[in-house]
């Protein structure tokens, strides 16, 4: 399976993240990007296809706050990276955002994604790399994988959050829809629900939506991920949340997944985007479900099966130590 990467992505480092009410090492780190490169046969450089794919999907303002906000910040004084602290409570009339402080809350779902100067860069090329990943199918591979880092499915529209910035499994369904697909189906096997991706695509019955996830009863994003989360309007039906209690292991996983995977055939979509986060991992140190390594193969086996061209994008997974043999698995199994 051919994979995708530019070293660009490796940039982005912010120091800190807000937890638990304090400031502590930011936890999606260059490192997990260069485990996963260190487990897998050489991956390919992306190819540039240019801002139009990201505007297809998120609005302008947000991709130039992406853009300018670090430098913004620093002209106001600022030290550390770009960090929402104020937000526009729902209902709060809207209010001229021309301060950089109140345009961060504004484009922000937490406190826990800062910018830096070179946060626009890895961003682009992370998406980047799904978009020439998309390419590798679109001229005949049955499969490939892009190694998006920083990830991408907390990003909304116009917001960023959960260390991620440009939804790159959003901008690659997008850009198959306007390459002539009449139907794409994302699932999201990450940890967490991707809330930036239901959002995105909340309305549209072309891109089914099936996301397998911690209950957000429990876990972040605690506003999104219910079962009684099915879409509205053109998209009723065609999102699928199927939360699982903490603790859940493969066997639970596994049901959660057929089920996934029997919706999704019965959408018959013409591309699948697996949004796949590692952080589902027993040891993974801010999630609670119990998958061990071995079981990422039967994982990867369960959805290769259906035999939909498949487009593997990275999500999450912060046992930096156990990520490369976790992704290395699921690649294999698939
Ligand atoms: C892409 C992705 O996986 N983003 C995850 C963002 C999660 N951010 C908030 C995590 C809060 C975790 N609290 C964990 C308590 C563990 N004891
Ligand atoms: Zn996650």
């Amino acid at each position: 399976m051919r994979g995708f990467f530019d070293p660009r992505q490796l940039a982005h480092a912010p120091a800190l993240e807000l937890h638990n009410g304090g400031l502590i090492a930011y936890a999606e780190t260059p490192a997990r990007a260069e485990m996963i490169r260190a487990a897998l046969p050489a991956l390919e450089a992306a190819d540039d296809h240019g801002t139009a794919p990201i505007l297809a999907v998120h609005d302008a303002g947000y991709v130039d706050f992406l853009q300018t906000a670090p430098a913004r910040w620093a002209e106001a004084g600022r030290a550390g990276d770009v960090m929402g602290y104020i937000w526009p409570i729902v209902g709060r009339r809207p209010v001229r955002l021309d301060r950089i402080d109140a345009l961060a809350g504004r484009y922000s779902l937490d406190a826990s994604t800062p910018l830096t100067a070179d946060t626009w860069g890895a961003a682009y090329w992370s998406a980047q790399s799904a978009l020439s990943a998309l390419d590798a199918i679109r001229t005949g591979d049955r499969a490939a994988f892009a190694l998006c880092r920083p990830p991408g499915h907390h990003a909304g529209r116009d917001y960023l959050g959960g260390y991620c910035h440009l939804n790159n499994a959003a901008i690659a369904a997008q850009a198959g829809i306007d390459g002539g697909m009449a139907r794409v189906a994302i699932l999201d096997v990450d940890y967490h629900h991707g809330n930036g991706t239901q959002d995105i695509f909340w309305t549209r019955g072309d891109v089914f939506y099936a996301s397998i996830h911690a209950d957000p009863a429990t876990d972040y994003p605690f506003y999104w991920g219910h079962a009684d989360e099915i879409g509205e309007g053109a998209g009723e039906g065609a999102t699928l949340n199927l939360p699982l209690p903490r603790g859940s292991a493969i066997d639970a996983f596994r049901k959660a997944l057929a089920q996934a995977l029997a919706a999704i055939a019965s959408f018959a979509p013409d591309l699948a985007i697996v949004s796949f986060g590692a952080d589902t991992y027993v040891d993974d140190p801010i999630s609670g479900f119990a998958i061990q390594t071995g079981d990422y193969a039967m994982i990867a086996r369960d959805i290769a099966e259906c035999g939909w061209p498949t487009l593997i994008a990275m999500e999450g997974g912060y046992a930096v130590d156990a990520l490369g043999r976790n992704v290395a698995g699921f690649l294999a199994g698939f």
